[in-house]
């Protein structure tokens, strides 16, 4: 569905586990700071009401979006994340570069999630326009941000749980 039908903020809470103890690193961009910033709050909002503890977040800001696998795989490599959350804002210009840009940060997370095992969240709105994006940090489609949020808390919950041993005791 796309987000003009859906409210990116809405979600079922009682599906979302509780995020007490997971740990969260968070890679936000810098182009277009209006929308990442508003993005951005509405994710840690969103992580610390679901129970997140302010000590188990570890924010970073890169330049562009374009930078942002690069900042979820400096965080990866502390190795102390249960899911690494990037930010950016990418609108359409005159020229294809928020194609490749797009694209781009899409297979950089995709790869360094299945390489790495740790959930890298795709929080990259790409609008037409600023309005679209407004429209999505925060206005009448809700909050990117918050997507993100409850995407990473049921990623890392899902990634601690199968970690866990199973029981021996009966079969
Ligand atoms: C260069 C550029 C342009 C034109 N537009 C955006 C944008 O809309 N959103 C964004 O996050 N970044 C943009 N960038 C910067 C690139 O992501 C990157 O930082 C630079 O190309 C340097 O690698």
């Amino acid at each position: 569905m796309a987000s003009a039908q859906k409210n990116l903020s809405v979600y079922d809470e009682s599906n979302i586990p509780l995020a007490e103890g997971l740990t969260f690193g968070i890679v936000v961009s810098d182009w277009n700071a209006d929308i990442t910033h508003a993005m951005y709050e509405g994710c840690r909002q969103t992580l610390l009401k679901h129970g997140v503890n302010e000590d188990d977040l570890r924010t970073v800001q890169v330049p562009g979006s374009f930078e942002l696998p690069v900042g979820a795989k400096i965080l990866a490599g502390a190795k102390r994340f249960d899911a690494i959350i990037c930010l950016g804002c990418v609108i359409k210009g005159e020229t294809q570069h928020d194609e490749y840009i797009n694209h781009a940060v899409a297979a950089g997370l995709t790869n360094l999630s299945i390489v790495s095992g740790i959930p890298c969240i795709f929080g990259l709105l790409t609008p037409n326009n600023m309005e679209q994006a407004l429209d999505r940090a925060g206005g009448k489609h809700g909050n990117k941000g918050v997507e993100a949020a409850v995407t990473a808390i049921r990623m890392a919950a899902l990634r601690k749980e199968v970690a866990k041993p199973t029981s021996k005791i009966g079969y």
